[in-house]
């Protein structure tokens, strides 16, 4: 069973979860409108492990008898001024998002809610990982900076990317 305030604060998450997913979407419709298909298959991808991550939240207040309750998504920002401008915001935003999963920790370990505590062990591990791949984006656009070849090679690696449902193990 959760308490109100821990109920509460998971609902918020799916809130900030689908927003994650609505940025990167909207980011996808920015690299598609430059013609970087590559960068706009990673985002699209992003979106779809976001709305994974959404779920994840729903399921779990749910096994523990909690209630699920839906919020408006904000309206994310439409434009960018460059590539590297996009990613720098993707990594500011997963900051985000990491430092919104150590206050549910936080929270969690403040209510003694060990069940709850334990599920957000994997976020937290996902968080890591978040930041250090939108990070090494960042790293590898600031080198090529404008150059149209690097920037295309990149689109190329980053158009790889395939959703891949994320495991109840580990990220
Ligand atoms: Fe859900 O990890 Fe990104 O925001």
């Amino acid at each position: 069973m959760l308490c109100s305030k821990m109920e509460e604060a998971l609902n918020s998450q799916i809130n900030a979860e689908y927003y994650s997913s609505y940025l990167y979407l909207s980011m996808a419709a920015y690299f598609d409108s430059i013609n970087l298909v590559g960068m706009a298959n990673w985002m699209r991808v992003q979106a779809q492990e976001e709305m994974a991550h959404a779920m994840k939240f729903f399921d779990f207040i749910a096994e523990r008898s909690g209630r699920v309750t839906l919020a408006s998504i904000d309206a994310p920002p439409n434009e960018w001024a460059s590539p590297l401008a996009a990613f720098e915001d993707a990594l500011a935003h997963e900051r985000h998002i990491s430092s919104r999963i150590n206050k549910l920790v936080d929270l969690a370990l403040a209510e003694s809610d060990h069940a709850t505590n334990n599920f957000l062990q994997w976020f937290v591990a996902e968080q890591v990982e978040e930041e250090a791949t939108a990070d090494g984006i960042v790293q590898q656009l600031r080198l090529v900076k404008d150059a149209p070849g690097g920037v295309f090679l990149l689109d190329r690696e980053l158009g790889q990317r395939t959703f891949v449902p994320p495991s109840a193990a580990g990220p």
